[in-house]
């Protein structure tokens, strides 16, 4: 088993390492002022955001790990907010993927939106998925064991988020306590 776990490690990395492009500065005028401000990650997870005249941090705001498959990202969804994404398509069976949609509501940037996924390269039987909307407090989450009622924490701040404060595996917000692989 752990032969074949290797081998599709060492088959995985070259293939994320040629097929993907990860985005690290993406720009959008969220708080429409009419001003773009450039939404920046650095390689240890810190989110900057700037605008003119002024910058802010959000310290540890992804996951980043050491090796291929562990780095976050960046984006813009079709809305026009801007997504973060942290995951682990590079090691072990802990295979997962959150995205935040972040947004301007309420007089602040916000974690708006939260998608995780998770499963199991070994075992096709172990997944879930979730798709939570902060600002209403809807959502939907499922997993191999049948779908879950979960429960939506409001929209914090996206300067009060903290990537390392969430407990692992990541997905614990959507999966209402359960513990999940
Ligand atoms: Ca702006």
């Amino acid at each position: 088993m752990r032969a074949l776990s290797l081998l599709f490690i060492l088959l995985a990395v070259p293939a994320l390492a040629q097929g993907v492009e990860l985005v690290t500065e993406v720009r959008a005028d969220l708080d429409e002022d009419g001003v773009q401000e450039t939404y920046t990650l650095r390689e240890n997870g810190d989110l900057v955001v700037s605008e003119a005249g002024w910058e802010r941090v959000v310290s540890d705001a992804a996951f980043v790990g050491p090796v291929a498959g562990q780095q976050p990202s960046l984006g813009i969804s079709v809305l026009g907010s801007v997504l973060l994404t942290s995951m682990n398509e590079g090691l072990g069976r802990d295979r997962r993927s959150m995205t935040l949609t972040i947004a301007h509501r309420q007089g602040d940037w916000r974690i708006a939106g939260y998608n995780y996924d998770f499963y199991d390269p070994m075992d096709p039987d172990t997944w879930g998925h979730c798709d939570l909307n902060l600002l209403t407090g809807e959502g939907v989450a499922e997993t191999n064991e049948g779908p879950l009622a979960p429960v939506a924490p409001s929209a914090p701040p996206l300067w009060n988020w903290r990537a390392s404060e969430l407990p692992l595996p990541m997905g614990n917000i959507c999966f209402d306590g359960r513990v999940v692989p």
